[in-house]
């Protein structure tokens, strides 16, 4: 992507590469590569970590756009593994903005003295396994190669921005961003002419502070989405006060809901209620903001009669918030059940189509031809802007995955397996990868949860079977094919039991033209899907094949700290 890689636009600091033998590879330094260094750290192994980036925090990292904030509430949205931590970090807002959420990831990252075990500006290419020697294999573009019994994939689910292949694309001659690729000097927009592209939750969170700067904001709309609004505001003292005096309770509460997010979760029917009790309700959940308001009734992602009531809701909001009543009929979605795809919070998101400096194309009457060195071509005008911003998503869940040449028994290629979609064991493993484990990978509830809920249980998981495998003797594992064809078939049928795959969404891979249509994330639920991990680990495994490498069999089993390992490489 020729634009704006915030990392690679500084001098890489000279270092010699590493050419080491590790216990692991992490590869990633989000939240997910952080906590899994910890924990390895914990069990006296040797990790190293890659990162792209010249810093920890992943996401929100690179995703410095303007407006950019998480949208589970930040009391909830920051680890719970360590007590200390969760006591003394204070958030300021409700729903912590990304610079506030980044200097929390560096707070971590120092707290915990993890980057001395990280190489930043660094990219994996590559990953191979050697069936002889039980190891993998790992390159990457600054000449690092390293060895390790285990490589974790860190990587992120929606860590590889895109940018649709448009024509003319480089011929414009302003500035070009991708949200997911924000400049870390941040972008002045002042007095410019800009244009947005897409209106998934990025475009929503930055277009109202856009348009603030902006002389003229013109927002290029494919598909609209559902939004509800923020109602973001400062965290009062009695409010963390409450949380903190009882955070690991509340903690432990949330690892069993469906999102992993405590919040009020009706178990009521939406049709068995009036039609003014669901009016209450949903003004209620309105007025108190954020994600929670789909959880307004119990069915309202298996039953579209159910969903209709609260997506004719949120189009009359929009009716009644936008004052041209021809805009207001192009921001209602009116193609895909509300909430499956990924359910919008903003502030002020509809209100700015009531401002005289923006102007909505429907890219739906009036699909894009080109884009020209001064804007962009319709199939019915001509726009002209000084600066464009791509908010057009990621190749979400596989992306960051199937981009390094990973390479299992016989060289099987990763990308290859997955070509007709990717398929896993519980998320975590997939068969002919050995000793390759995903956090958050697809077949887990990740994208569909509070992430931070979703990466400790899988960290947590991962360290406990290291763990095991060290006391067992065992220094191999791998999902069986049966398993992981198990898994994905059980992920289809609770999958197509609900309203989902109702929606052309990044979520079923529909956002990246060619990729197959497969609904990635697992949909049991966040509570239900830890209950099946940690039974298939009290049971010794199932479903995964365990071994040890003969050479290291003598060593292995004599729990050998890593450190020794490492230095003898
Ligand atoms: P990431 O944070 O994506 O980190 C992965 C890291 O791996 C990146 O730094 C990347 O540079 C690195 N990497 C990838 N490939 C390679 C490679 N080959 N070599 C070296 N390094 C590599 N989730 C929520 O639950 N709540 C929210 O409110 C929320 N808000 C979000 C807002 C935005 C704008 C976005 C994009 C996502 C949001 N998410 C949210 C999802 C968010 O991605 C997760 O919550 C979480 O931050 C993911 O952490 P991670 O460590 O798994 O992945
Ligand atoms: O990406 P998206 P995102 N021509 O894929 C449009 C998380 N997140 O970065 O829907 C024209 O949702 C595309 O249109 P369509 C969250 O999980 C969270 O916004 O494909 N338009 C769509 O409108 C989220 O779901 C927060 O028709 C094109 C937009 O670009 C995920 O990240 C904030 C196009 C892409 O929307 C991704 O969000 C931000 C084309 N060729 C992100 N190609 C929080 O609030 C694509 N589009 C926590």
């Amino acid at each position: 992507m020729p634009d704006t890689n915030p990392g690679a636009a500084r001098p890489l600091p000279a270092r010699s590469p590493e050419t080491g033998r590790y216990d692991a590879v992490i590869v990633g330094a989000g939240f997910a590569g952080m906590y899994q260094l910890h924990r390895l750290r914990g069990l006296g192994l040797s990790a190293i970590v890659f990162e792209a980036a010249d810093d920890v925090g992943g996401t929100w990292y690179w995703n410095r756009y303007p407006g950019a904030r998480c949208d589970i509430e930040s009391m909830q949205y920051s680890y719970s593994f360590d007590e200390g931590l969760q006591q003394e970090w204070r958030w300021a807002e409700r729903y912590a903005p990304q610079p506030e959420i980044l200097n929390y990831a560096r707070h971590v990252a120092d707290r915990f003295d993890l980057r001395r075990d990280i190489r930043f500006l660094t990219r994996v290419g590559s990953a191979r396994w050697d069936e002889a020697e039980g190891l993998w294999h790992v390159a990457t573009d600054r000449g690092d190669r390293v060895s390790a019994r285990l490589c974790i994939m860190a990587t992120g689910c929606l860590s590889t921005a895109r940018r649709p292949d448009i024509p003319g694309q480089d011929d414009f001659a302003g500035a070009t961003y991708h949200t997911g690729h924000w400049p870390h000097a941040g972008v002045d927009f002042s007095g410019l002419r800009v244009g947005v592209i897409g209106t998934g939750s990025s475009a929503i969170q930055a277009i109202p502070v856009i348009a603030d700067q902006a002389r003229h904001l013109t927002v290029f709309q494919r598909t609209p989405n559902f939004s509800i609004p923020a109602h973001n505001r400062p965290i009062d003292d009695d409010y963390e006060k409450l949380w903190k005096s009882d955070y690991r309770a509340r903690r432990e509460k949330a690892r069993t809901m469906r999102t992993g997010i405590l919040y009020d979760l009706s178990a009521v029917p939406a049709l068995e209620a009036t039609e003014e009790e669901r009016r209450r309700e949903y003004e209620a959940r309105w007025a108190n903001g954020g994600t929670a308001f789909m959880g307004a009734y119990a069915d309202l992602l298996r039953d579209k009669a159910a969903n209709d009531t609260a997506a004719e809701f949120v189009r009359e909001k929009i009716r009644g918030i936008v004052e041209d009543p021809a805009v207001a009929e192009k921001l209602m979605p009116r193609d895909y059940p509300i909430g499956t795809k990924r359910i919008c919070v903003d502030t002020d998101y509809y209100d700015t189509f009531n401002r005289d400096n923006v102007t909505l194309v429907d890219l739906r009457a009036e699909p894009i031809e080109s884009i020209t060195p001064t804007g962009l071509r319709t199939t019915a005008a001509e726009y002209e802007f000084d600066a464009l911003v791509y908010a057009t998503g990621f190749d979400a869940m596989t992306g960051a995955l199937t981009s390094v040449d990973m390479r299992g028994r016989d060289g099987l290629s990763l990308a290859a397996k997955w070509a007709e979609g990717p398929r896993t064991y519980l998320g975590l493993m997939t068969a002919g990868f050995p000793n390759l484990f995903m956090i958050t990978g697809p077949g887990s509830p990740s994208v569909l949860s509070n992430m931070i809920v979703s990466i400790e249980q899988h960290v947590d998981w991962i360290t406990d079977c290291v763990a095991w495998m060290r006391a067992a003797g065992q220094d191999r594992i791998e999902a069986t094919q049966e398993a992981e064809d198990a898994w994905v078939a059980h992920n289809n049928e609770v999958a197509h039991g609900t309203l989902y795959p109702a929606a052309a969404s990044w979520y079923m891979g529909a956002n990246i033209p060619g990729k197959p249509r497969v609904f990635m994330p697992y949909l049991g639920g966040v509570g239900v899907y830890r209950e099946k991990c940690a039974a298939i680990a009290a049971a010794g495994y199932p479903g995964f094949r365990l071994s040890h490498s003969p050479a290291e069999a003598g060593v292995k089993a004599g729990g050998v700290k890593a450190g020794a390992e490492a230095g003898a490489a």
